[in-house]
């Protein structure tokens, strides 16, 4: 298991340098920033934010993300052009030696919570989900500011996509995910990139938006759909231990088995009520999933990939962008590095 940290290039108040400093971490999790939706990466600008991490003593290890245009997930005749851009650019990374990048198929909206500041009892703030405020959202007026929200899209452009999700449920989803992943894998598979899918967050339908990568069925099925190690799963414990029907530790031991866990996202959610929840502290007895017994599958699955501490909450003052603090990522990055120490070293013992 390599520990790695994600970081928003230059514009991140959180520096590669304070990332070093955190024991145990080696690797980023980053992107280029600023190329529009769907166009190509130049190879130039990729072995920049390369050259750049390397130069912090850092190792750029995952992608995270290349999006994938709305006019793919729509299935709009366009989007052959596009996906040939997606596998140039998988090209790209793999030539600037990218081994594994991080996607999403959520229809407009990325991650999507409800408050950005809920205040804990320790007087640390953290990000909520909240069904009953979220359906009384409005996200046509513009005016929601919410992370993970693309803030380019115009009041417009939303209107037109709402208008034009009307026509794509669920199975319309499917194949156009079916379509899109059959087209990228081979380019993925000769450029030797690791593609690993990140689970809906929250893994239900928001906004009358179809979600559709929500649960170990949903996992197995989208496997199916291209069956090599190059098509695999970005594991988030806190997208899917939203849903407390979803076993976590379960679905690493069954795809890990099948060589399909390429990534790692561990965060811990606190379940406050149907389809609720906070973002809590990593420990175990901050939320509502045992991150013990994840590391013990990682564990079981001898898992050699990236795990990045995801969404951490707002301690000791600090400001920034809201889940992607220094402090409390730190916090859950070593905490998760000691498990997987402990649990290894009992292991090694019992074996001799
Ligand atoms: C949230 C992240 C997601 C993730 C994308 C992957 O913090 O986990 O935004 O990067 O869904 O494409």
């Amino acid at each position: 298991m390599q520990m790695t940290f994600r970081w928003y290039g230059d514009d991140d108040p959180v520096k590669l340098w304070q990332i070093r400093q955190i024991p145990g971490v080696t690797g980023i999790v980053s992107a280029v920033y600023d190329i529009p939706v769907g166009e190509e990466w130049p190879l130039e600008l990729i072995l920049e934010l390369k050259r750049k991490i390397e130069a912090a003593g850092l190792q750029l290890s995952v992608i995270e993300s290349v999006p994938v245009h709305e006019h793919i997930k729509l299935g709009l005749p366009g989007r052959d052009r596009l996906i040939e851009n997606y596998r140039r650019t998988l090209r790209n990374l793999g030539q600037a030696g990218i081994g594994i990048v991080c996607y999403n198929f959520m229809p407009v909206f990325d991650w999507t919570r409800s408050q950005l500041d809920y205040e804990l009892e320790d007087g640390s703030t953290a990000l909520i989900y909240e069904e009953e405020v979220v359906r009384r959202m409005n996200p046509l007026t513009g005016e929601l500011q919410l992370p993970g929200w693309d803030s380019s899209y115009r009041k417009e452009d939303l209107q037109l996509l709402f208008e034009q999700y009307a026509s794509v449920d669920e199975e319309k989803l499917w194949d156009n995910l079916s379509y899109f992943v059959k087209a990228i894998m081979p380019a993925a598979e000769e450029a030797g990139v690791r593609m690993a899918i990140h689970p809906d967050d929250p893994p239900w339908p928001i906004f009358g938006l179809p979600r559709i990568i929500t649960d170990e069925a949903a996992l197995d099925r989208f496997l199916r759909l291209y069956d090599s190690p190059v098509n695999g799963l970005c594991l988030c414990s806190g997208s899917l231990g939203a849903n407390p029907a979803n076993d976590f530790p379960d679905m690493v031991r069954r795809f890990g088995r099948e060589s399909r866990v390429n990534f790692v996202h561990a965060r811990n959610v606190k379940i406050t009520g149907e389809r609720s929840f906070e973002e809590s502290a990593h420990l175990s007895s901050a939320g509502s999933l045992d991150m013990a017994e994840i590391i013990r599958a990682l564990r079981d699955i001898d898992y050699a990939g990236p795990i990045r501490p995801d969404h951490g909450r707002m301690i000791w003052g600090e400001t920034g962008k809201p889940g992607y603090g220094l402090y409390d990522r730190a916090l859950g990055a070593v905490y998760l590095n000691g498990m997987w120490e402990a649990i290894g070293k009992e292991r090694a013992a019992g074996q001799q």
